[in-house]
């Protein structure tokens, strides 16, 4: 490998040794941009790489608020602003239990390379809690998003930092968290946040973009591949915001998803979540208080599965995973490649493990990584921004319209990026590549600091 490379990974690893999974982002993006690094002895004087592995400004801070019974609770409230090259820092908020500093920063430094793909001017940038919104009052969340903002306001503004959803965050938080925003600053100043709702300023077509963009680089990819998406069945993991928009959009296009999946176990519909009622459904299961799964299966009449989870139960043609971190692991990737699928698309954030994503791509599995494949997530906050800025709101079909094009920018300038440095038709590295190019050369262009 490149010495220069060899080092900084080695570095890396030591002086973050506690934190796994931004290790494990970081071994993935930097293998990947090695005939660049050849390319460009400048960047070792410059120490572009160990600068793009530290995060420009990290916010650690209390959270405090009041639940029903009147007890005081205490929570980690976090922001990571981790590069602002290519615009003002840009990423969601996630509220679960599991978020700590490894965990954001792994999905800040993700967020840099896929906002730079999205080629609109966004930095990357992270943040949430470790608060749990499972079974908590609607009080009780507004009244932890308003703690949360009462000392994230101070650090984030829409030239500064703006934050939008993840998982545990969605249109009611962000709701929240604005009032909050717009109270202790006295100012009408929407374009801090996205994932609003559009009666005060949000995007048409937010919701529906992580997911209706993921599919629009399935149709890319399959395009290129002489193949279609009709008749195709799914396997999706996941049943939030962004399992919904993609089951949504897999439907109109004639396919059909057959698994949904919780924490506890996954759902097998043979029949395929393709009408409204059922899609639907998933909406109300998510707003509910117990957010359970299980719930669709008792519904529709199918079965779930206990502790399962659908990689290596079901055959499908193409997987999906849309539910969190490192859910597909090397004996998942097994069962993937067996059941004959040609087709492996993250939706969610570094769903599977980097063995396991080396696995599917030694044998022929077509990936697509996160990054480039749930852009449009972010794509269409970036047009909120626009929107908020020039005090305007576009239709939901020509937001629709420009999503499409931008998951078909990324699709090709991923083929591109790997096709010029010798890795034939490989989204991955491509992805990684496409992202650095842009960040490297507008970080050489502002100096060292
Ligand atoms: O992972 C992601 O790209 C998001 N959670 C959305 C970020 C955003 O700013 O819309």
């Amino acid at each position: 490998m490149n010495t220069y490379l060899e080092r900084v990974l080695k570095k890396t690893k030591e002086k973050n040794a506690n934190e796994p999974e931004f290790l494990q982002t970081v071994e993935e993006v930097l293998t990947s941009l090695e005939p660049l690094i050849d390319a460009h002895p400048e960047y070792e004087q410059a120490a572009l790489l160990e600068r793009l592995v530290e995060p420009e400004r990290i916010i650690q801070f209390r959270v405090t608020w009041e639940d029903d019974n009147g007890n005081i609770q205490v929570n980690k409230g976090y922001r990571v602003q981790f590069n602002g090259a290519l615009g003002p820092y840009k990423g969601g908020l996630r509220f679960d239990p599991s978020v700590n500093l490894s965990v954001l920063k792994f999905l800040g430094f993700e967020q840099i390379f896929k906002n730079s793909l999205t080629t609109l001017p966004i930095g990357g940038g992270k943040g949430g809690s470790d608060f749990d919104p499972l079974g908590k009052s609607d009080k009780e969340i507004m009244r932890f998003c308003q703690a949360f903002m009462s000392e994230l306001y101070r650090h984030i503004g829409p030239s500064l930092d703006v934050p939008a959803g993840d998982i545990g965050v969605g249109g009611r938080e962000i709701g929240y968290l604005y009032g909050q925003y717009r109270r202790l600053k006295n100012i009408y100043e929407n374009g801090v946040l996205t994932g609003k709702d559009p009666v005060y300023g949000g995007s048409l077509g937010r919701p529906s973009a992580t997911g209706y963009g993921a599919l629009y680089y399935v149709q890319e990819v399959m395009k290129h591949e002489k193949d279609t998406v009709k008749g195709k069945t799914f396997a999706i993991s996941g049943f939030g915001n962004v399992a919904w928009g993609t089951i949504k959009k897999i439907a109109q296009l004639g396919g059909k998803a057959i698994t949904i999946s919780g924490p506890n176990g996954y759902v097998y519909d043979p029949d395929g979540i393709i009408t409204d009622e059922k899609i639907d459904y998933l909406l109300e299961m998510r707003a509910s208080k117990d957010m359970d799964v299980k719930m669709y299966a008792d519904k529709f009449g199918c079965e779930f599965f206990e502790g399962k989870k659908p990689w290596d139960q079901v055959k499908a043609d193409i997987y999906m995973p849309c539910a969190t971190q490192n859910e597909v692991h090397l004996e998942d990737a097994k069962a993937i490649v067996n059941s004959g699928a040609k087709y492996y698309f993250e939706v969610s954030n570094m769903p599977t493990t980097n063995e396991a994503l080396a696995y599917l791509q030694e044998h022929g599995v077509i990936v697509g990584p996160a990054k480039a494949v749930n852009a449009g997530g972010v794509a269409v906050s970036a047009l909120e921004m626009t929107q908020n800025a020039m005090r305007l709101a576009w239709s939901e079909e020509e937001v629709d319209a420009r999503l499409k094009e931008i998951m078909q920018n990324i699709v090709r300038a991923s083929y591109e990026a790997a096709n010029a440095n010798g890795f034939k038709d490989d989204l991955v590295k491509g992805a990684n590549l496409a992202g650095f190019m842009k960040i490297a050369d507008a970080m050489m262009k502002q100096g060292i600091f």
